[in-house]
């Protein structure tokens, strides 16, 4: 036989455990079973409360590791030299490319920009040229114009100020070269590299022509007889050209009109210009020579994209007879498509 534990200590337990009257009655009908049950129960509530003293906590170190961010390229915007937004551009001229870029673990993640503009007639992997093809890059060593056409002015280049946000623009001040192939289907293609991806973006851009003729006669004089073909003083002509799209020279003239006697004039048709030095040839040299009017004719066909010179021979067929006096008029070249 064992003997019950006294009301008094069983009641104190019982009440630390939370136990009610009624369920304090039951515990008194179970006798010694019951007091073991809320000797338990006072033993763990005491252990539970051991564990929340102040002074008996314990650190735990944290590494939290956080990953990689792809950069994205929210915006790619052209500007001009006034820094208005615009969709073409004059080659020769400086105008901004302005690269918008966002990377959620930080723009000092951003370790590469690569802006490559080709034309039509390129492609994102083509050689560079001054007709079709532009690379230009930012890296940690800055900016530099890794296809070696065309032109970067890095002073005028910027990076975002503050590399420890997440977005910033990225600007390059680049110049096209003047030959840059003339078409609107020009393709601005950007390129972010972070420390593991690589993201690309594109737009479209359009390269106006450009045309520069210069010759090197101020003017163009003749000496000779009625009756005679001959020869300008001044043969041959000098044409320096450049164009960024294919061309042609083309050449209108004026009456010739006699300074002293103006009834007498020499018409357009009495001038030809030709590519090789010799009149009226049998079988043709190069181009045909070219009888003039004052309508604009071609006379030289085809000049193919970029900067070059070419020699012109004029020559004037004198009417015969014909009063002998000076005669002045106008011959107008000029290149068109
Ligand atoms: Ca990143
Ligand atoms: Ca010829």
């Amino acid at each position: 036989m064992t003997s019950p534990l006294p009301e008094e200590i069983l009641k104190m337990q019982g009440s630390y455990c939370g136990l009610h009257d009624e369920e304090w009655g039951f515990v008194k009908r179970v006798g010694r079973r019951g007091c073991m049950v809320v000797a338990l129960c006072w033993t763990l509530w005491l252990s539970m409360l051991g564990s929340l003293t102040p002074g008996k906590g314990e650190e735990i170190p944290v590494v939290a590791y956080i990953g990689n961010a792809e950069p994205q390229i929210l915006g790619i915007q052209v500007l001009d030299e006034s820094a208005k937004p615009t969709n073409s551009i004059d080659p020769g001229s400086g105008f901004f490319l302005d690269i918008l870029v966002r990377d959620n673990n930080t723009l000092a993640d951003v370790a590469r920009i690569r802006a490559i503009l080709y034309s039509p007639s390129s492609s994102p992997g083509g050689a560079n040229s001054e007709q079709d093809h532009y690379t230009f890059r930012w890296d940690s060593s800055g900016f530099a114009n890794e296809g070696g056409v065309g032109s970067i002015t890095v002073p005028q280049c910027s990076v975002p100020s503050d590399r420890t946000v997440a977005q910033g623009t990225w600007r390059f001040a680049l110049k096209l070269s003047k030959n840059a192939r003339q078409s609107a289907g020009w393709t601005i293609l950007v390129r972010v590299e972070d420390e593991a991806n690589l993201t690309q973006s594109s737009r479209a851009l359009e390269v106006t022509s450009f045309v520069s003729l210069t010759i090197d006669a101020s003017q163009i004089t003749f000496s000779g007889s009625p009756g005679q073909v001959v020869a300008a003083n001044q043969n041959p002509i000098l044409v320096n050209y450049a164009s960024n799209h294919i061309v042609n020279l083309a050449c209108s003239c004026t009456q010739f009109i006699g300074v002293l006697d103006s009834h007498f004039v020499i018409d357009p048709s009495s001038f030809s210009v030709d590519d090789d030095p010799v009149h009226s040839q049998a079988q043709e040299t190069g181009q045909a020579e070219v009888t003039l009017s004052t309508q604009r004719l071609d006379i030289l066909v085809g000049l193919p994209i970029g900067t070059g010179s070419r020699n012109l021979y004029v020559f004037v067929s004198i009417p015969e007879p014909f009063l002998d006096q000076d005669y002045r008029g106008t011959m107008n070249f000029e290149l068109s498509s």
